[in-house]
């Protein structure tokens, strides 16, 4: 946090209500500025049944954030995947006139959440991984087969007008690694009809989960370049908002395991800092016995994954020390 803060950009964390354990959370207020509920803001735990709305896990996490002087990010309004929407709204029936139903109630969740939390959420994902990577296009859900592109125009428009003082972000995984060309043409795609139709949107978070893809060694710096400096050229601000390192493509023994996801890292972020619109950078998970990565991609050898910055007995690992070096590289903003 403090490192970050020198060149004017704010550090934290993901943190899930399942892992508040005294040893994490000391890590967590040792090192973050700034919190992100990793699952607790997402519709399937808010609203696991129609008209029935549970704060509870989100507040927890809140609680924590402003009791420890930390900033809370939000994730997500509208995630726009039928994999991670709970099963009635993914069977839905908006009606007869479904453009108009599907508006209604996207609105008024985007209401209801953006007035429970208020402005202690100063930035919010509003619209979570919208591109298909293998097409490039919008996907398919149930609120795309009502309004089209207009539900994504309609959940920044309500997150406006909702959460008027927070940051309007759009979130997505598309990568500097091979295999990845296709969805970051439909994210830039997306970018550029937001710009053009007016739409209230202020930052791109770049999840950054590196060497998910399996390619960690096969980085594609010039195509990332251009593809960030487009972004940049909209006049989005950056934001790191997902940062780990998958470490499934490297081998067994734990050093040099731990020296391949450092320096991937370093190389990954001094890029990234070189942007002085990036000014958040949240890591998704501080210590690697918390991290999705262990369900998500077990490694062949059945080793943990150790892709932050901490191992799983809360010390510190090269990551972050890479970060930490990252940091104190970076150019001020
Ligand atoms: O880390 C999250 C994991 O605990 C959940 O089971 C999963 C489904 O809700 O989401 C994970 O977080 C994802 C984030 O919300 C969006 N970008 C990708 C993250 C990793 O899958």
């Amino acid at each position: 946090r403090t490192l970050a803060a020198e060149k004017g950009i704010l550090f934290g964390s993901a943190l899930s209500a399942g892992t508040m354990e005294p040893a994490y959370l000391d890590i967590l207020k040792a090192e973050c500025g700034v919190i992100v509920p990793e699952n607790e803001f997402k519709v399937y735990v808010i609203a696991t049944q129609p008209d029935r709305y549970n704060f509870a896990p989100g507040d927890t996490i809140a609680g924590f954030a402003r009791d420890n002087g930390m900033k809370l990010r939000g994730h997500t309004l509208l995630w726009n995947k039928v994999e991670f929407m709970p099963k009635w709204l993914l069977n839905i029936d908006f009606g007869a006139n479904p453009a108009r139903e599907a508006e209604r109630y996207l609105r008024d969740y985007i209401k209801r959440v953006c007035t429970h939390y208020g402005d202690q959420v100063f930035s919010w994902d509003v619209v979570n991984e919208t591109i298909d990577p293998q097409t490039g296009d919008i996907r398919d859900t149930p609120f795309t087969r009502a309004l089209g592109f207009d539900c994504i125009r309609i959940a920044f428009e309500a997150a406006r007008e909702y959460a008027p003082k927070a940051q309007l972000v759009y979130n997505d995984y598309m990568s500097w690694e091979r295999g990845n060309e296709t969805h970051r043409k439909g994210v830039l795609k997306l970018l550029e009809t937001l710009r053009a139709k007016n739409v209230p949107i202020d930052g791109f978070g770049i999840q950054s989960h590196i060497g998910n893809d399996g390619h960690i060694k096969e980085a594609q710096h010039e195509q990332w370049r251009a593809f960030i400096d487009a972004a940049v050229g909209m006049d989005y601000k950056l934001l790191i908002t997902e940062f780990d390192v998958n470490d499934k493509d490297l081998p067994t023994d734990t050093a040099v395991r731990d020296a391949g996801v450092a320096a991937a890292a370093k190389d990954y972020l001094d890029l990234m800092f070189s942007y002085k619109q990036l000014d958040q950078f949240l890591c998704w998970g501080m210590s690697d016995n918390h991290s999705w990565l262990q369900g998500w991609t077990p490694r062949a050898d059945k080793t943990p994954q150790r892709p932050t910055p901490y191992d799983a007995q809360y010390r510190p690992k090269p990551l972050r020390e890479a970060i930490a070096a990252a940091l104190k590289a970076a150019p001020k903003r």
